[in-house]
């Protein structure tokens, strides 16, 4: 079987560009009735009946044949013994990402994540006081998508901020274990792990079981199974974000070789048949040779197929009038990964507003960032990255208000409080403010 990869060729001087590249760019998740039904019925019943609904939920679609939750958990013994019993390059590798993603987030948390306060000219003291949470849930899917990548992408910004205690799920349906996922586990320092998935496992983690502790948050990404349920507990617990499909929106300038520019291309088309890959170039001949790369090296793909149905389907080879141009459509677009393919690559970073990484120069390849550089690899995505922000040790972390007033600070505070208290007919609380006036 041989495949063919045409991504939709467009020009901004085409007349009607700008429909066209809306009609390309809309994606919607699909929300099937049948699901949100079957997930609601599923929360309800983990919440009244905890564990054994858990259990039979998990033996039903995982086929499993485990007699209770507790047999579900897996060991910290078993999780060493994944990690050590891997060949020593992907333990070394493995190893190796982690420090890297540590680092990185151990920076994240000093720039962005400290308490502080000031005092006033009163003496009054004012500030914020920056807590982790308590203990937070982290959703591993168990299918197609099992990356122990994004295990240590959840779990290091968390263990970083200080969160007391790390529960993963992860589905293993009948019983197979992914030996890399239970590894990563081990390096991010995930405190309890239980083989369980799906609605199920997010309405344990958002209600707590007999076995399975209550969480305050659950972050990853799952099925739609997962993302119903994720949306539905949303208030009892937090959650993170619901992550559409990977995109990749590279601009380049015609100086980074073709060959590069289209495994990108793949790189991101490969996870999903809906991925989106979007090539913007000034340069008419450039966009030729990259079609041609992607000619020459798809059908070397193990994952052709759906790699051809994601430049198909979704795919764009835009022809700009500028590499200014390229930007500000970039910005429109707002991907999740930003590949800034150029010789210049620092003249054009400061052009660009929206995007969940920016990737600088002809080395960056953007699959460095999903395993390695150091930054999270959990992105907005679907125009998303206009008012999100990468996971980050900040998800991990809340924040409290603190406020000490002293004596002189309740003099001026007070006037003011009951002044606006009275307007509001609140006499509490202009009396609470007034009582600590000095007569
Ligand atoms: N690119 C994905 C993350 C990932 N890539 C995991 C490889 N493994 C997020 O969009
Ligand atoms: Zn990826």
């Amino acid at each position: 079987m041989t495949f063919s990869a045409r991504p939709l060729r467009l020009a901004t001087t085409d007349s009607g560009f700008d429909a066209a590249l809306a009609a390309r760019l809309h994606w919607s998740a699909d929300t099937d009735a049948g699901i949100e039904q079957a997930v609601a019925d599923i929360l309800r019943a983990v919440q009244q009946r905890g564990d054994a609904a858990v259990l039979e939920y998990t033996n039903r679609f995982d086929a499993t044949q485990a007699k209770s939750l507790a047999e579900l958990e897996l060991q910290p013994a078993e999780l060493r013994a994944a990690f050590e019993s891997l060949p020593a390059k992907q333990r070394d590798a493995l190893q190796a990402a982690a420090d890297r993603v540590r680092v990185y987030h151990e920076a994240q948390k000093k720039a962005s994540g400290e308490s502080w306060s000031y005092r006033d000219a009163d003496g009054t003291l004012l500030g914020q006081k920056v807590t982790p949470l308590d203990r937070v849930g982290i959703y591993v899917p168990g299918g197609k998508a099992a990356y122990p990548s994004s295990v240590l992408m959840n779990a290091i910004p968390a263990q970083v901020a200080g969160v007391g205690e790390i529960i993963m799920v992860v589905p293993t349906p009948r019983g197979e274990k992914n030996p890399l996922v239970l590894a990563a586990a081990h390096v991010a320092g995930v405190t309890r792990a239980f083989t369980i998935g799906g609605a199920q496992a997010v309405g344990a983690l958002a209600y707590g079981t007999e076995t399975v502790p209550r969480v305050d948050k659950v972050t990853g990404p799952g099925n739609a199974y997962v993302a119903s349920a994720k949306r539905r507990v949303f208030g009892q617990v937090g959650i993170d974000m619901i992550a559409g499909p990977s995109e990749i929106l590279v601009l380049a300038d015609g100086s980074t070789p073709a060959d590069w520019v289209a495994m990108d291309l793949f790189s991101q088309a490969e996870h999903d048949e809906l991925a989106q890959s979007i090539l913007l170039c000034p340069d008419a001949a450039y966009i030729e040779q990259v079609q041609v790369a992607i000619d020459r090296m798809l059908n070397e793909m193990p994952r052709a197929e759906i790699i051809a149905k994601s430049l198909n389907g979704r795919g764009a080879l835009i022809h700009t009038r500028t590499l200014e141009e390229a930007c500000e459509i970039s910005n429109r677009i707002a991907p999740e990964h930003l590949e800034i393919a150029s010789r210049d690559p620092q003249k054009w970073e400061p052009l660009l507003r929206h995007a969940g990484a920016i990737f600088l120069g002809a080395f960056t390849s953007e699959s460095l960032g999903d395993y390695c550089a150091g930054p999270n690899h959990v992105l907005p995505t679907s125009t998303t990255a206009r008012f999100s922000s990468p996971l980050g040790v900040y998800d991990f972390q809340k924040r409290s208000s603190l406020i000490e007033v002293s004596e002189a600070g309740a003099q001026k505070l007070g006037a003011i409080a009951a002044e606006l208290a009275y307007g509001e007919g609140l006499q509490a609380h202009a009396r609470a403010a007034e009582l600590r006036l000095k007569p």
